[in-house]
C-alpha cells in the first residue's frame, strides 16, 4: 500500500453521474486504502452555469491527478469526456462485458473484453456543414493508432489468459480506412504466435454477440463501432448499469462507466452504482492494489447474487443503499 494517499480527481458530471460517483468514493474509502480525491465541475450544468463545459481548473486536475474518476457526461460528452480523453492521451477504451450470478441475462457465460481504439475514426470530430442540406464527418484511421490498439489488445489477452482476438471492422464497405485498420491488426497479430487471431465484419459480430458471445474473448475495434458493440455487450449481461471502462495511455488514466447520465432518473437515488463502483475496482488495479480491487468485484459478486442492488436490477435499494451493501461485504 503507498505511504502517501493516492491523489484522484473527481468529476461527477451530468445526470447521475454525481450519485453513482459518491457511491464508489465511499466504497473506495472503506477498502482502507488511502485518497485524496479532489472533486472538479464538468457537463452541461457547469456549461450553463460558467458558460464552459470542461473548465481549465478541471483540465489541470485531471491531468495532475494520479488517475480520474468520471461520472457521466449528457449533451456535452464532445467537450467534456471526448476532450478529457484526448488531452489525457488515453488512446485506448477498455470495456469488460461479464455476467454475473444472480443477474437475470440473455447470456450468462458471457465474458469478454472490448478494446475500443480512443482517438480517432469518426470520433475525431472533423464534421463540417457543407450546405445546409448537406453534412460531412472524415473518418481518420491511422497506422499508428491501428498497430498501437492492436499491440494492446493482443498484449492485454496474453496477460490475462485469454487465447483469442478477433479485429472487428467493415473493410469490405470502409476498404480504406478500415482496410488499412485491419492491415495493422493482421501486421501486429503475427507478432503473437501463441495467440489465435480473427478478423469479423462489425454486423455480423453484433448478430454473432447476440446468439452466441461465449464465442469472443477479447475484441479490438475502431472508436464508433467499440462504443456500439459495448452497449450491445451491455445488453447481453442484464444492462448497462453493470459496465465499467476503463480510459488508458502512457502517462493518465481515466474511469467511466459506459452508460450515460439518464436524466430521467437523475436526482432520485434510483441509479444502479454497480459500473462505478466496478470502475473503482479497475481504478484501484490500476494504482497497483489488486488485493483491494479483488475486494471491491468480490463484495459486488455477492451484492448481485444476492440481489442487494437496484430496482432496474430487480432489487430493492437505493443507490446509497447499494452501495453500503458493498461496503458490509468489503
Ligand atoms: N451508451 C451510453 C452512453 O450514453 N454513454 C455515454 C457516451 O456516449 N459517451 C461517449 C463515448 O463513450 O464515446
Amino acid at each position: 500500500m503507498s505511504a502517501k494517499p493516492y491523489q484522484v480527481a473527481v468529476i461527477g458530471g451530468d445526470g447521475i453521474g454525481p450519485e453513482v460517483v459518491s457511491a464508489a468514493l465511499k466504497v473506495l474509502e472503506a477498502t482502507g486504502i488511502r485518497f485524496d480525491f479532489q472533486s472538479y465541475d464538468a457537463g452541461d450544468a457547469c456549461l450553463a452555469a460558467t458558460g464552459v463545459a470542461l473548465p481549465e481548473a478541471t483540465l489541470q486536475g485531471a491531468l495532475a491527478a494520479e488517475a480520474v474518476l468520471f461520472g457521466a457526461a449528457g449533451n456535452s460528452a464532445a467537450d467534456v469526456i471526448l476532450r478529457l480523453r484526448a488531452e489525457l492521451g488515453t488512446f485506448v477504451n477498455l470495456r469488460p462485458a461479464k455476467a454475473y450470478a444472480g443477474v437475470d441475462c440473455l447470456h450468462p457465460a458471457t465474458d469478454m473484453m472490448i478494446v475500443r481504439e480512443n482517438t480517432e475514426c469518426i470520433y475525431a470530430g472533423h464534421e463540417n456543414v457543407l450546405t445546409p442540406e448537406v453534412t460531412i464527418a472524415t473518418r481518420v484511421i491511422t497506422v499508428q493508432a491501428s498497430e498501437r490498439i492492436a499491440r494492446f489488445a493482443l498484449d492485454w489477452a496474453g496477460q490475462h489468459g485469454r487465447t483469442t482476438v478477433t479485429a472487428v471492422h467493415k473493410a469490405n464497405v470502409l476498404r480504406k480506412s478500415d482496410g488499412l485498420f485491419l492491415a495493422c491488426c493482421r501486421r501486429v497479430a503475427r507478432e503473437y504466435p501463441a495467440l489465435k487471431y480473427e478478423e469479423a465484419l462489425v454486423d455480423s459480430v453484433a448478430m454473432r454477440m447476440v446468439l452466441d458471445p461465449g464465442q469472443f474473448q477479447v475484441i479490438v475495434t475502431t472508436n464508433l463501432f467499440g462504443d456500439i458493440l459495448s452497449d450491445l455487450a451491455a445488453g447481453l449481461i442484464g444492462g448497462l448499469g453493470l459496465c465499467p471502462s476503463a480510459n488508458l495511455g502512457p502517462r493518465h488514466a481515466l474511469f467511466e462507466p459506459v452508460h450515460g447520465s439518464a436524466p430521467d432518473i437523475a436526482g432520485k437515488n434510483l441509479a444502479n452504482p454497480t459500473a462505478a463502483i466496478l470502475c473503482g475496482a479497475m481504478l484501484l488495479r490500476h494504482l497497483g492494489e489488486p488485493q483491494a480491487a479483488a475486494r471491491v468485484e468480490g463484495a459486488m459478486e455477492q451484492c448481485l447474487a444476492a440481489h442487494e442492488t437496484t430496482g432496474d436490477l430487480g432489487g430493492k435499494l437505493s443507490t446509497e443503499q447499494a452501495a453500503q451493501a458493498v461496503i458490509k461485504r468489503l
